[in-house]
């Protein structure tokens, strides 16, 4: 068995390197996409120039070749999920951006929700018996969720279940309990780490460039504040992820702008997990009547997002977001994470349109997703430990468990 895989990995390898030499070997290819297929191959950076130019030159099936070489260079057919949950303090925010079809405006608060420390607290408990490994915490920004109010949460959860791992708030939350609570990014940060935070999700970051954030995340934390708390929170030893949301108002050279941002912090601190593109959804929200772009342009996203960012070790499609489908598609483009089980516990993506209405996939579900396509399911923890590997795994020698039934979330509209 152990030689049969070898040697399918060999072929594997020689396959890529095949694609990529026709590729190179094909006279009709257009000089500035065969460069940059060299640079591919002989793994040289491409610039800005190359980026841009990658999203207005080139075909899917081209992005396709490169970006998988790179991915099974980088892990083969290996793909990564967990088993994650995620707690949404509340749905009312502050802020205004006009893509969230999330929020429930300050003045129209009684439509949405605001849960308390204890209600935070039954909720991580209902997972008690169930093997997750981590704790996605994220919501709307309001005064009441201040610094205390999370250093108690973080401190609760961790102190019930040391084992859960807390990934929680981004930069728009911090930046704004941090000028609340009249400390430094850097003070604040500490005491983050004090209470028990492990690591940061990568959402707030949306485009950074002020011609495009400007427009659709007025008075949040600005792209250069976002990198900063980053990057204090790298330099305190942690990791956190990344996010871009694309397809709406911005321009091509806006997505590498931002892509380009990520990976100047990147070789400063080495602190990013992975890059996960967030494809615009159109549903209920200010920018309702921008269409949607197409599967096409998702693949296109992902695999240039491959190759652009060639010192980041992840790339992640986010299920409930694109889709089963369309996640499947990506591992062909790039893509080597899909993110988790989720269990029906956030409503950012299904308020926003995606296909994904009630978004929880049992473990099993989300192997067979990826042995589907011919990868290999690998359970991660949030920090990328192999907490099991499915390849060879018979889930029909497992002992039946009865679901206890998804933990509800209130729902509104
Ligand atoms: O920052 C909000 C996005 C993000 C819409 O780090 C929308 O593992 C599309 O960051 N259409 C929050 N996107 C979610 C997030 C995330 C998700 C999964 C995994 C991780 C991780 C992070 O959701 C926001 C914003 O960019 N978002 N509304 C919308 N209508
Ligand atoms: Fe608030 Fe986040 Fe929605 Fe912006 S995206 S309005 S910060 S919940």
């Amino acid at each position: 068995m152990l030689n049969l895989r070898r040697i399918s990995h060999e072929t594997k390898t020689r396959d890529m390197s095949t694609a990529i030499d026709t590729l190179l070997n094909d006279s009709a290819l257009d000089a500035g996409l065969h460069q940059i297929a060299q640079a591919v191959q002989q793994e040289k950076r491409l610039t800005v120039e190359q980026g841009i130019y990658l999203y207005e030159h080139a075909p899917l099936g081209y992005l396709g070749v490169l970006a998988n070489f790179i991915r099974e260079k980088k892990h083969g057919d290996k793909t990564y999920f967990n088993r994650n949950f995620h707690l949404e303090p509340t749905n009312v925010c502050l802020y205004t951006c006009t893509f969230c079809s999330y929020s429930r405006r300050i003045k129209k608060r009684e439509d949405g929700w605001e849960l308390s420390l204890e209600e935070m607290m039954e909720i991580i408990k209902k997972y008690d018996e169930e093997p997750v490994t981590e704790v996605h915490i994220v919501g709307g920004v309001l005064p009441q969720y201040d610094l205390e109010f999370y250093s108690q949460l973080f401190s609760q959860i961790r102190a019930h279940r040391p084992d859960l791992h807390v990934k929680a708030l981004t930069p728009v939350e911090y930046h704004y309990i941090f000028k609340k609570a009249k400390v430094s990014y850097e003070e604040g940060m500490r005491l983050m780490k004090e209470a028990g935070l492990q690591s940061m999700p990568g959402g707030g970051a949306e485009i950074f460039h002020p011609e495009i954030r400007d427009q659709i995340a007025g008075g949040k934390c600005t792209g250069e504040q976002w990198l900063r708390i980053h990057e204090i929170w790298h330099e305190l030893g942690m990791r956190s992820n990344a996010t871009m949301l694309y397809g709406h108002i911005e321009e091509f050279k806006h997505r590498v702008d931002h892509m380009e941002q990520l990976r100047q912090l990147q070789d400063k601190t080495g602190g990013f997990q992975t890059f996960i593109p967030l494809k615009f959804r159109n549903q209920n929200n200010e920018m309702s009547h921008l269409p949607e772009v197409s599967a096409v342009e998702d693949l296109r996203n992902y695999a240039i997002a491959r190759i652009y960012m060639d010192n980041f070790e992840h790339i992640k499609a986010y299920w409930p977001m694109i889709g089963r489908t369309t996640a499947q598609l990506s591992l062909a483009f790039g893509v080597d994470d899909i993110d988790g089980t989720i269990d029906d516990t956030t409503k950012i993506y299904s308020m926003a349109g995606s296909e994904e209405q009630n978004p929880a996939l049992s473990t099993e579900e989300l192997v067979q997703l990826i042995k589907a396509v011919g990868r290999h399911p690998i359970e991660r923890g949030t920090l990328y430990n192999v907490v099991q590997d499915y390849q060879d795994f018979d889930f029909s020698q497992q002992p039946k468990k009865v679901k206890k039934g998804f933990v509800g979330l209130p729902v509104i509209d």
